[in-house]
């Protein structure tokens, strides 16, 4: 080979490495980014931040109650730059549904989680900032029961649930249990004296739980703590769930960073 057709061979050969960088580095941009959220990727024992794309169904099962005009369950990119945010995305749409039913779906964990020894269960609901997000709702909750219905009619669960108040600019917050059926209300905030509910916008949830305690923290503040849960159950499916009345057309949600740790401190003070 005489060096004219060796030095063309060497441009080319780097040409086709710079694209190749290229590429690597677009192929780096468009995944998502970890949150500093989600830093415990490798001492989680659940995790999920939809970063794929899609929703994994070797993970997550649809659940459904009532009838749609329009139904979402998918994940989604949330971020309107260029940045990557996948999702879960569930929005419903019910305009000319019957008038008697709310309508439940959303999404349930296909294994059990066990929170026996101290887990922490994180996640974040981002409320979409709705304009009218009357009677719409958004709920998270641990069931040992597997449906792919309505997780409130089983028999045993603990929900954190948020409920748009009217005139459906503001939200207010829920947490209950059900026992052997009985269902107890644990927290209201100051409802319904206090009938205008708050602004609520991407809320970060966590739950630390043992086996007897539990507390509940919002953005970083106590919203409920109880030195007994009640609960007859140490492990349970995780359901994300959204529910709307009928006549409101289509309303979304979203929820991401599902994550459950083992909590390394004793017990819950
Ligand atoms: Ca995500």
């Amino acid at each position: 080979m005489n060096s004219r057709i060796m030095k063309k061979a060497v441009y080319m050969l780097g040409f086709i490495f710079i694209v190749a960088d290229l590429f690597a580095i677009n192929a780096f941009n468009i995944e998502e980014k970890v949150s500093p959220v989600v830093s415990s990727k490798n001492t989680s024992v659940f995790y999920e931040n939809f970063s794929s794309g899609v929703l994994d169904s070797q993970k997550w099962q649809i659940t459904h109650e009532g009838d749609f005009k329009e139904s979402i369950i998918d994940v989604y990119d949330i971020d309107p730059s260029e940045n990557i945010d996948y999702n879960l995305r569930l929005g419903i749409s019910t305009i000319g549904t019957i008038d008697d039913t709310v309508k439940f779906q959303g999404v349930r964990s296909v294994e059990k989680v066990n929170f026996s020894d101290g887990n922490e269960v994180s996640f974040n609901l981002d409320w979409n900032n709705q304009s009218n997000g009357c009677y719409l709702t958004g709920s998270f909750y641990l069931c040992p029961t597997a449906t792919n219905a309505n997780p409130e009619d089983e028999n045993d669960w603990m929900k954190l649930e948020y409920i748009g108040v009217p005139p459906g600019r503001n939200a207010r917050s829920v947490i209950a249990n059900r026992i052997v059926g009985d269902t107890r209300l644990l927290y209201s905030g100051d409802w319904p004296q206090n009938r205008t509910g708050r602004k609520i916008s991407n809320q970060h949830i966590k739950l630390i739980l043992n086996n007897k305690s539990f507390k509940i923290l919002e953005n970083g503040n106590e919203l409920y703590s109880s030195p007994s849960h009640d609960l007859n159950f140490t492990s349970a499916y995780i359901y994300l769930q959204m529910s709307s009345h009928s006549n409101y057309p289509l309303r979304e949600i979203y929820f991401d960073n599902i994550i459950v740790t083992k909590n390394t401190q004793k017990g819950v003070s």
